[in-house]
């Protein structure tokens, strides 16, 4: 009898945690999913694991460098960090602590045509101008709405500035869960300096992420992170306005974009899937679940640890180049790759220093 009144109560119990769980992820999962498109198989590349061949700068002085950009004269290289901090190298060789902002929330950066002015992407407050003579706010604001996950800038010669919005529902600290909801809230924007307004230039975008000017500025490109893909924008010409598809099905999610002396671009890929979990992102209702325990979210998302993947593309759409560490073991988690000087300057999420890698002997 005893043991039949154990079952019940077990029983009982198991079908309370069910109907618990299940009414959390109901009423509480913090998305509302569409499934997942995957790039084909097809599109990856044969691992080379050139960039294991990466000479590391300002090894443990660099926490997650996630974007880089270098000034006109090419004598010093930026970079924003997670604990908030802008440094550089100059051309000796040594590494500056040049200013610190508040917040852990740094991502895209721009040199501007204004000497020593540096453009930041900051996730709460917007778009940042920093100088010598300290930081002042660009804008924080457009059509009204605060401007969240400000991801990557970049400046105009007529000193406009273009700049990402990668998700307007989700923030930087669970940026993941607007890969698992696979709904457009990526947006580009643009700030004109002369009347200081910012403006909405594409919205619905599938986690809008680095920009690039084309060699001549008649184009920008912009990064779709989970959609695999990168937008060409017209600026000018008969085009002006007009968007169409720049390239497609990379083999893994864009993630920044730089322009490369030759007019080619070099992007970062993200691995955003985890093998073995690539099946969670065609249902809806795995998804859901996912998204409501943080430690799910975690090992669908780490994938982005797991290697580093550079692409370069020309300016036709077509991808000429691709470098990777296929098993992370010197670099990865790479989200910026930026040409000069016959060397490419990388970027992570997840180092403690810039990879730099020759491309001569590549
Ligand atoms: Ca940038
Ligand atoms: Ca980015």
């Amino acid at each position: 009898m005893a043991s039949k009144q154990t079952v019940h109560l077990l029983l009982s119990f198991v079908s309370v945690c069910f109907l618990a769980i299940s009414l959390q992820v109901l009423f509480f999962s913090p998305i509302s999913p569409d499934i997942l498109e995957l790039p084909p198989a097809s599109s990856a590349f044969p691992p080379n694991n050139k960039l294991q061949g990466v000479i590391k700068l300002g090894e443990g002085f660099l926490d997650g460098p996630e974007d880089i950009a270098v000034d006109k004269e090419c004598s010093v290289i930026y970079t924003a960090t997670r604990d908030s901090w802008l440094k550089r190298l100059h051309k000796n060789g040594s590494w500056e602590t040049w200013k610190r902002l508040e917040g852990h929330t740094l991502l895209g950066i721009t040199t501007s045509e204004e000497s020593g002015v540096l453009v930041v992407c900051d996730t709460e407050k917007g778009l940042l101008k920093v100088g010598e003579d300290g930081v002042s706010v660009l804008t924080s604001q457009v059509n009204g709405y605060q401007i969240n996950f400000a991801d990557d800038v970049i400046e105009a010669s007529d000193g406009c500035l273009y700049f990402s919005v990668a998700s307007t529902k989700f923030g930087l600290h669970n940026w993941y869960l607007d890969f698992l909801e696979a709904k457009p809230h990526g947006q580009l924007l643009k700030y004109d300096p002369s009347t200081k307004q910012t403006s909405i230039l594409l919205d619905d975008l599938g986690f809008a992420n680095g920009v690039a000017l084309s060699e001549d500025q008649d184009y920008l490109v912009i990064c779709e992170t989970w959609k695999f893909r990168c937008l060409k924008y017209w600026l000018r010409g008969e085009k002006e306005g007009e968007t169409e598809i720049f390239v497609e099905n990379l083999p893994g999610g864009p993630d920044n974009i730089n322009l490369a002396p030759d007019g080619s671009f070099w992007i970062a890929l993200l691995q955003v899937t985890t093998e073995g979990f690539e099946f969670i992102h065609a249902s809806k209702v795995i998804k859901k679940f996912i998204a409501t325990f943080p430690k799910l979210i975690h090992i669908v998302s780490n994938g982005v640890n797991k290697k580093a993947t550079i692409v370069n593309v020309a300016a036709d759409g077509k991808i000429t180049k691709h470098f990777d560490d296929s098993e992370g073991k010197v670099i990865r988690f790479v989200t910026t790759a930026i040409e000069f000087e016959d060397h490419l300057y990388l970027g992570s999420l997840n180092t403690n220093f810039i990879g730099k890698f020759p491309l001569k002997a590549a």
